[in-house]
């Protein structure tokens, strides 16, 4: 019996302590989660053996030179098609603001959620919370206690837990006409092989970052009842699957893993991006393969995209190298000159996009169907 307890207990401390453990391939880490949330995860995993699901951020709040107006939306605009997943930020809702850091007021984020449920698209909600410690921004790296202060016992913890409400308050308020709560993917505490957030790998230690993850896993999904989420979980950049793998928080707190990578504006920068994604795009297939977890590039793009072929010339070989699930690129900011990943109408890699998502392998709306259903 003592024996038989003993390797039980060296079987849950291999499982369960060292970082990842072994669920069933592919099967979404909330046993509980809604059916609709269920069928999604299991619909992108299916989907992602066709094809890669094109994404866009803010793509119907804003765009170049335009913000709030109508149905208007850059990516469709140039492309003739609207992407399949839709990316919407939450920084700020932790200070109970009525819009979030670049100024989508939250109101009008549900509304474009619900617009994107009912067309059949797919929702994905990264965060750029706010420095807890410090009460600066997300990019404020000038103390390495933050993540220690946010954890049980720390002088941030009670502070933390308050902002982890309003985000549960956000993910409940997400309905559908029949009521039912619309499931979203979750993707905070991103980039965290960097060094310019609170939470990068700078900043904490190993158990500080897992135990952060887990905390806020436990908390929206165990104290709030939230099971619409999938988990999301998204590196800068790495060079080797233990690299990828030293702060996974495991497989019951993880649905999806990817990276983020961006093509600079400098003249060699389009050799450099495809010599770095490439790695990234293989090692992340590596990972997807141990883990069973699925694979999405979850934030990319070339600002202001000045290889005017640069989606079907260098994106179209990249993502399907293997299974990947989607590639959302990042936002056409209304106020930074110069800061835009998708075309838009007028502008030079226009039609590029357009052939880009005529291409059988791209994932748009449209092509997708019953992305929540069985
Ligand atoms: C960054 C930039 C910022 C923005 C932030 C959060 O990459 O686009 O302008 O505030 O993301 O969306």
């Amino acid at each position: 019996m003592k024996r038989i307890f003993g390797n039980m207990l060296l079987i849950a401390v291999f499982l369960f302590g060292s970082g990842y453990t072994v669920n069933g391939k592919n099967k979404i880490s909330d046993s509980h989660a809604t059916r609709q949330t269920k069928n999604l995860f299991h619909n992108m995993t299916k989907l992602s053996k066709q094809g890669t699901m094109i994404g866009h951020q803010d793509a119907l709040a804003y765009g170049v030179g335009w913000f709030e107006d109508g149905n208007r939306c850059d990516f469709r605009d140039a492309s003739g098609r609207y992407p399949a997943v839709f990316g919407w930020d939450l920084g700020h809702i932790e200070l109970d603001k009525n819009a979030n850091l670049d100024s989508v007021k939250f109101d009008l984020m549900r509304h474009y959620v619900k617009r994107v449920y009912d067309m059949g698209g797919i929702n994905t909600f990264s965060w750029h919370v706010q420095n807890p410690l410090t009460g600066e921004s997300a990019w404020d790296v000038s103390s390495k206690d933050v993540v220690r202060n946010v954890l049980p016992g720390g002088t941030k913890h009670k502070l933390y837990l308050t902002w982890l409400d309003r985000v549960a308050s956000f993910f409940l308020s997400l309905k559908s006409d029949d009521g039912e709560l619309i499931p979203i993917i979750f993707r905070p505490y991103h980039e965290l092989s960097g060094n310019w957030f609170w939470w990068c790998e700078s900043q904490c230690s190993i158990n500080e970052y897992i135990a952060l993850w887990r905390m806020t896993v436990d908390y929206l999904r165990i104290e709030k009842g939230l099971h619409n989420i999938i988990w999301s979980y998204s590196m800068a950049g790495y060079v080797s699957s233990e690299e990828f793998l030293e702060r996974y928080p495991g497989d019951k707190y993880v649905d999806m893993i990817g990276f983020d990578c961006y093509q600079r504006k400098s003249v060699d920068a389009q050799d450099q991006f495809t010599k770095i994604i490439t790695s990234n795009i293989d090692i992340l297939l590596q990972v997807a393969g141990v883990t069973g977890k699925l694979p999405a590039i979850t934030e990319v793009g070339s600002e202001g995209i000045c290889n005017k072929e640069w989606y079907t010339t260098v994106m179209l070989p990249l993502v399907r190298r293997g299974a990947i699930s989607y590639m959302l690129l990042w936002r056409n900011a209304y106020t930074i000159p110069g800061h835009f990943y998708a075309a838009y109408p007028g502008h030079q890699s226009a039609e590029n996009l357009r052939s880009f998502v005529e291409n059988q392998v791209i994932l748009t709306v449209d092509k997708i169907s019953n992305i929540y259903s069985k």
